[in-house]
């Protein structure tokens, strides 16, 4: 009977170390959307942080256009178990935007237009860990990935990242999103594998 030497598998795991549990390499880029792609046309979209007071400050696409760049190369996860390493996107840093607002809120609800919604802890779109995107791998944003414009939150499931972004609104109380209130995990860390509630 054959069997593996111990070194085997060790050899294999030690050479995806960027390889959350449970995941596997994806070298394509799948397409996930619930629902039919909204078209959004750059010139139509607009971006609104609403706060917990109700206070709102509103970016159009040449506002947006005008702002700092960055040009993350990130790994990104689906909670369908697929990693992609090495993606590379601009887009403007959320810690630009929140520059410009003031709020006490712990909590944000991410919103698409088509009405998707996902939550986040504030503090997770801060610091460095999240833009909005328009471009990816040197071109505009494919519709189907999210264009014109879809938030990017790499540490976490991507979910999280909701494409077609119109807003951000602050929250003092955590509010389950679209997946979540179906059961996927508030949070939704990929090294913790924290896919549905209770993980
Ligand atoms: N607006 C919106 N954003 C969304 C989704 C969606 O259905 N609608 N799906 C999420 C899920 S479950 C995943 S895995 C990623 C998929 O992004 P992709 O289609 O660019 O691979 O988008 C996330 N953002
Ligand atoms: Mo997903």
């Amino acid at each position: 009977m054959a069997t593996l030497s111990p070194g085997f598998r060790g050899r294999s795991r030690a050479a995806e170390p960027n390889l959350p549990p449970g995941q596997y390499v994806a070298h394509d880029f799948p397409v996930l959307t619930a629902g039919p792609t909204p078209r959004v046309p750059a010139e139509r979209w607009e971006f609104t942080i609403t706060t917990e007071t109700g206070e709102k400050r509103t970016w159009s696409w040449d506002e947006l256009r005008a702002l700092p760049a960055e040009t993350p190369t990130v790994d990104i996860h689906c909670v369908t178990k697929w990693s992609k390493f090495g993606t590379s996107w601009k887009g403007v840093s959320l810690d630009t935007l929140f520059e410009e607002v003031e709020s006490a809120a712990d909590y944000a609800m991410a919103h698409s237009y088509g009405g998707y919604t996902t939550n986040l802890p504030l503090e997770d779109l801060l610091d460095g860990q999240a833009w909005l995107v328009y471009d990816y791998d040197g071109e505009p944003l494919h519709p189907e990935h999210g264009g014109p414009v879809r938030l990017l939150v790499p540490h976490l499931y991507l979910w999280k990242s909701a494409k077609w972004v119109r807003g951000i609104d602050l929250l003092l109380e955590d509010e389950p999103g679209f997946w979540e209130a179906a059961g996927y995990h508030s949070y939704g860390d990929p090294w913790r594998e924290q896919r549905y509630q209770g993980d």
